[in-house]
């Protein structure tokens, strides 16, 4: 009986046995229709298991997004540099937007960190090299890739949320920056409208010369726009739904 009791555990935790971190993917995953959860693991799994954690190319992601494409969603996208806080605290609240943090990958590995190892098939949690320590890393990598094909598909009215209260509000080195302005192609965006989060301390505003490099570098045919907001401003319209997306601001 013991004997018997003892196969049967050890198949069932061997059959069952997930790290925590697919689990936290998996059922991520699963709050989205019309995917297949264990492909699209699969599909990740492949971009960094069994490889040096610092020689994961951007381009690893490929397959990844290939199983799980992002879909247009015209006048309603959001990207942001440093404002992450104050732009998914009003897109939790209001349906106003969509950030890459409201589809499937973008809100499976949002706040997670992910790396495998050479000679390994298992995901790491801890240990693995952090944003800058090199530049082909597990997650930046992710992160370029995911935010690029998200970029692709950009049209219409496109928003971004830049943060008034650092010297360079649109730095050459951020990924929206170097990586998510440049696929704004104009015969899908038709206008690209900045949102300057001001806080009380702010530093910069729409009138910042990096403002300038911003609209000098966006593809000719795309207009620009940028405004000044407080950030209890934009507060104050995700607590309100009475107020319309479009008088936000
Ligand atoms: N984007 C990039 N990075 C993202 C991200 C995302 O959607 N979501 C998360 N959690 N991260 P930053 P940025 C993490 O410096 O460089 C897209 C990454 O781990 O404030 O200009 C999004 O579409 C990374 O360390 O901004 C947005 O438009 C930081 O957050 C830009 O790219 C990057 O945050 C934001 O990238």
């Amino acid at each position: 009986v013991i004997v018997v009791l003892i196969v049967i555990s050890a198949v069932v935790f061997g059959l069952t046995l997930k790290s925590a971190f697919e689990s936290t993917f998996l059922s991520r995953c699963e709050k989205f229709d019309q995917y297949d959860c264990k492909k699209v693991w699969d599909a990740f799994q492949q971009a960094y298991v069994n490889k040096d954690p610092c020689k994961v190319p951007v381009e690893a992601y490929d397959p990844l997004i290939a199983a799980a494409p992002f879909k247009p969603q015209c006048n309603r996208m959001m990207f942001w540099s440093k404002t992450k806080d104050v732009v998914h605290g009003f897109t939790e609240k209001r349906d106003c937007f969509v950030t890459l943090e409201d589809t499937l990958l973008g809100s499976v590995l949002d706040g997670l960190t992910w790396c495998g190892k050479e000679g390994s098939k298992d995901t790491n949690t801890t240990g693995c090299p952090g944003w800058s320590d090199c530049e082909n890393n597990t997650v930046r990598s992710f992160w370029i890739r995911a935010s690029a094909a998200f970029a692709d598909v950009a049209c219409g009215n496109v928003t971004a949320m830049l943060n008034g209260s650092i010297n360079t509000p649109f730095n050459p080195t951020s990924i929206f920056a170097s990586v998510e302005v440049p696929r704004f192609i104009a015969s899908r965006v038709k206008n690209l409208n900045v949102v300057m989060v001001i806080q009380k301390n702010n530093i910069s505003n729409c009138t910042d010369p990096s403002l300038k490099n911003l609209r000098q570098s966006i593809d000719t045919g795309i207009t620009f726009s940028c405004k000044d907001v407080s950030e209890s401003q934009i507060q104050e319209c995700g607590a309100k739904p009475e107020i319309a997306c479009g008088d936000c601001w």
